[in-house]
């Protein structure tokens, strides 16, 4: 069949699908694109071409920002539970290096996005081209290598008889669920319009299954034995329970055995808050409650989870001095971490044979009763929190409360960066395994609006609110216009704090005096402690097409979310709240290191509480 690189990789992208569970989905449902020289011709010209030839049938949309376009398709992804994802073409140069940061933040998280870059010319003939780097070591490397490390497959198509296996390749990586993240396919600008006579059967339906891989027998076996030893063991539920589908499963492992679950930001949403066994937040943003029994645990039993610093509270939330960890995971290299007995298998079906594998264990009456009576107490804090009537502006919990109350319980709340995901880990109350979106493994100031736009796409019957904040909605907030434009419906909750509340909190902990955390005008000795600045985030909002409606106390807040769902299209509801109030404490801790010499007494103090913490840390052997 003679197509151009271009046409044929629309083309076969088209023709794949995944498959779990009897269930078929496209694997790419859309495409994202900015076009400049590097794609206009290629790929862009085979976007046109398949929307006249079948219209729908490969529906492209455009972007402000290639970083966002990419951060929109990973939450599409994560929304999918990763069995669909969007596609995203950028031009070469600029439009190329603008997707780094998305494919960083989409491998970290471990969520497929397929970037198709442009690149130089492959024959040269005329290069330097407009853009190209012109490395003087080689004239084989590209901006576009800067993809490399964050991505999880990564290939150049030189020459148009590579692509069969690179797309082979490509889609092979996006839909294993170990292997996924970011797949790169640089595309040369010329080779993107060269035609070849591709073999037809490039081109047929693929079904792409994902497996419901069943663990080992013999690691089965271990990590039973381990877990029918344990006294006090305790569940920490990570992304994957949710990815696989497996939060029944897990619900059905801690009623039939008694093991509380505790939950990472990723795998929160696991079980629903208002379940006896569920402990909610665990590590540095995590409850008291589920911190002392994670203090407290002998057999730790992770499922689905990386493991991150603010999930062991950089390795100094478990303090048994023996206490074990069995791991569930798909990928043999979290399932090996911190020692633990590795179960390398799909959640769910790990789940469904661990809890046959342990019929008849159960772990003490009073043990579960003191997870209940945990659970319960931290409600009330939270009740407290929603409600805490800080006047002049509302403080952030408020805000938090009056989001989780005007959401119904299957709707989406979306966040990654500041102060707010600390506060939503320990204080949104889940009732979906879907419901809670924070993007927590790059906490990538920018994901919230580009991000939510993508769930929002992913999820058209749930109402979608993104929480972001007045820096991270400065970084990036054109792709309001895109969902203006997409007729997307979404609620925008921007809190304006004039700074960096969390970062300023952050920097007082390490003697650092919220240095350069606040937007203020320069004082009159030359430093930024001056007035705030005159900047109207609404009036911004509102000037991209957004509906805007401004809230100054917590019950207007209330009043304009009540507005917002009924209204169609983008809507921002802009708040002013205290940046000084902070949430309930995590009673944890997080390892970032303090000067160890200053002349400031602030640091020294600081100094001499970071090396306390320290005393907590230690390895997990
Ligand atoms: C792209 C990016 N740059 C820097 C950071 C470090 N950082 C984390 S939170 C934060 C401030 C966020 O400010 P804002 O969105 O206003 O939220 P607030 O802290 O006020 O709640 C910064 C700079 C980051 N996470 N991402
Ligand atoms: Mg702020």
């Amino acid at each position: 069949m003679r197509l151009t690189v271009g046409q044929a990789v629309v083309r076969f992208l088209a023709a794949q699908r995944t498959e779990r569970d009897g269930t078929e989905h496209r694997l790419i449902e859309g495409w994202f694109g900015i076009f400049g020289h590097g794609n206009v011709a290629g790929i862009g010209q085979a976007l046109l071409e398949a929307e006249l030839t079948e219209p729908g049938a490969v529906p492209y949309r455009q972007a402000r920002n290639e970083q966002g376009m990419v951060h929109a398709a990973a939450g599409f992804a994560r929304m999918r539970n990763r069995m669909s994802t969007l596609a995203c073409t950028s031009s070469i140069g600029p439009g190329a290096t603008n997707m780094v940061t998305g494919a960083a933040l989409a491998t970290v998280n471990r969520l497929p996005v397929l970037l198709l870059p442009g690149d130089v010319f492959a024959t040269r003939v005329a290069n330097p081209v407009l853009q190209e780097l012109e490395d003087p070591r080689g004239f084989d490397v590209s901006v576009n290598d800067t993809l490399r490390p964050v991505s999880r497959f990564y290939d150049r198509i030189w020459r148009p008889q590579q692509l069969p296996a690179a797309l082979l390749g490509a889609v092979r990586v996006l839909t294993d669920p170990a292997e996924t993240g970011a797949v790169t396919l640089a595309l040369p600008q010329d080779v993107q319009a060269e035609a070849y006579d591709f073999p037809e059967a490039l081109f047929r339906p693929r079904v792409w299954h994902v497996p419901r891989t069943p663990p080992e027998p013999g690691a089965l076996a271990r990590a039973v034995a381990l877990i029918r030893g344990a006294q006090r063991p305790l569940v920490v539920a990570g992304g994957g329970v949710i990815y696989a589908e497996a939060t029944e499963a897990l619900r059905a492992f801690a009623e039939a055995t008694g093991i509380p679950v505790a939950e990472t930001q990723a795998g929160k949403g696991s079980l629903s808050y208002d379940h006896p066994l569920s402990l909610g937040a665990v590590g540095a943003t995590g409850t008291p409650g589920a911190n002392e029994f994670a203090r407290e645990a002998d057999v730790v039993i992770g499922v689905g989870t990386r493991y991150s610093d603010f999930t062991t509270a950089s390795r100094s939330a478990f303090a048994d001095p023996e206490v074990r960890f069995v791991n569930v995971n798909i990928a043999a290299f979290d399932a090996a971490k911190h020692a633990g007995e590795a179960v390398v298998a799909d959640a769910r079906t790990a789940l469904l044979a661990l809890t046959g594998e342990l019929s008849g264990f159960r772990t003490s009456t009073d043990y579960q009763e003191r997870a209940a009576r945990a659970a319960a107490a931290w409600d009330a804090t939270v009740e407290r929190a929603y409600h805490l009537g800080n006047a002049p502006l509302p403080a952030q919990s408020e805000v938090i409360g009056a989001v989780n109350d005007a959401a119904g319980p299957r709707d989406v709340v979306v966040c990654a960066a500041g102060s707010m995901p600390g506060d939503l880990h320990k204080l949104w109350r889940t009732r979906d395994p879907k419901g809670y979106h924070v993007e927590y493994g790059f906490s990538c100031m920018g994901y919230e609006i580009a991000g939510g736009l993508g769930v929002a796409l992913a999820a058209p019957d749930r109402e979608v609110f993104v929480m972001v904040g007045d820096g991270s909605y400065l970084m990036m907030a054109q792709e309001l216009v895109t969902a203006v434009q997409e007729r997307v419906k979404l609620i925008v909750v921007l809190v304006q704090n004039h700074g960096y509340a969390s970062i300023g909190r952050l920097s007082e902990s390490v003697g650092a005096q919220r240095f350069g955390t606040a937007y203020r005008y320069r004082d009159d000795d030359g430093r930024l402690g001056g007035g705030t600045l005159p900047v109207d985030l609404a009036a911004n909002a509102a000037s991209l097409g957004a509906n805007v409606l401004r809230a100054g106390t917590a019950g207007e807040l209330r009043a304009a979310l009540a507005k917002a769902r009924e209204t169609h299209g983008v809507t921002v509801v802009h708040v002013d709240t205290d940046p000084l109030v902070d949430a309930p404490a995590s009673d944890s801790w997080w390892d970032v290191p303090v000067a160890e010499t200053s002349a400031l007494d602030s640091v020294r103090a600081a100094r001499a509480a970071y090396l306390d913490g320290k005393t907590t840390q230690r390895d997990y052997l």
